[in-house]
């Protein structure tokens, strides 16, 4: 499968990917989003049509590879390569990208996602799709595993769901973990500090999914589940925490409504 680096569409594309109807019934009050069995069937549509930009972003990793992946590091084999860990890693869409554009010698990536749902199927999509990449799919929380040294840390819309507690740990292993040079890639959905903008981003947020085909009741249902699941923090919070940890760059360089994403330069 081949995908055009810039286009919005450069995402997975399964035969057999449904459409997202998650949430087309309304739910039981308590019910609350998982990554289980049914998200993974409907995912590469659900997080296209309910997170804005997630294609240009996706499509952007493989460029900041080519920038920032000096191949630093050595395989198992003994090869120069680029280590790039794609953590929160759902069905690999970053890792997809990624392979598309490198020689299958250049990289080594290690994806790695907490729901077993998801690792079964990033691993059939990534080996059928790159069966000559270094690749490897991990089933693990990424509070908990040791990270190799690397170039490249993503961490796409997965910071958010890790209780807010636990953000500094990982995040100062991520900078542990990098070699000079290297970059991390998180994105993020945000708060507004300020509750008029904030207000204003969220209803132009939910006009966005109103115009990606979502009715009323998907939008309510998939808010009422997210809520205390998916904590947003503020784009100066994300900021101050990256100093904190000790990264002394980096920007925001992407923003579409209240997602941004920043890139932060060890
Ligand atoms: C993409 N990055 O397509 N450890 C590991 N994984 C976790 C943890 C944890 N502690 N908590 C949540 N996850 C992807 C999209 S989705 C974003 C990322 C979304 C995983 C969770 O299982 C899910 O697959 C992923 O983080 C978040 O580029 O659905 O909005």
């Amino acid at each position: 499968m081949s995908h055009s680096p810039l286009s919005p569409e450069s995402t997975i594309q399964h035969d057999t990917v449904k459409h997202d109807t998650l949430f087309t019934t309304p739910l039981d009050k308590a019910a609350r989003f998982s990554f289980d069995e049914q998200v993974v069937a409907c995912f590469p549509d659900m997080i296209r049509r309910s997170v804005p930009g997630y294609g240009q972003v996706l499509a952007m990793l493989p460029i900041f590879a080519r920038r920032h992946g000096k191949y630093r590091q050595q395989s198992e084999s003994g090869q120069r390569v680029s280590r790039v860990y794609d953590l929160g890693c759902s069905l690999g869409g970053a890792s997809m990208a990624l392979a598309g554009e490198f020689a299958s010698h250049d990289l080594q990536i290690k994806a790695v996602d907490i729901s077993p749902a998801m690792t079964i199927e990033a691993r059939t999509v990534l080996s059928d799709n790159y069966p000559e990449h270094d690749i490897e799919v991990i089933t693990a929380d990424i509070r908990d595993i040791e990270l190799e040294p690397c170039d490249m840390v993503i961490l796409n819309l997965t910071l958010q769901f890790l209780p807010a507690a636990d953000r500094v740990a990982v995040l100062s292993k991520i900078y542990a973990a990098l070699s000079e040079g290297g970059i991390l890639v998180l994105t993020e959905k945000t708060h507004a500090f300020d509750e008029q903008y904030d207000a204003w981003l969220v209803e132009r947020y939910y006009d966005f999914k109103r115009a990606n085909g979502y009715t009323e009741m998907e939008i309510s249902g998939k808010r009422n589940a997210l809520e205390n699941v998916l904590i947003t923090d503020t784009l100066d919070e994300h900021h101050a925490r990256l100093s904190k940890i000790g990264f002394e760059r980096h920007l925001t360089w992407f923003q579409f409504l209240n997602f941004v994403s920043i890139v932060a330069f060890k």
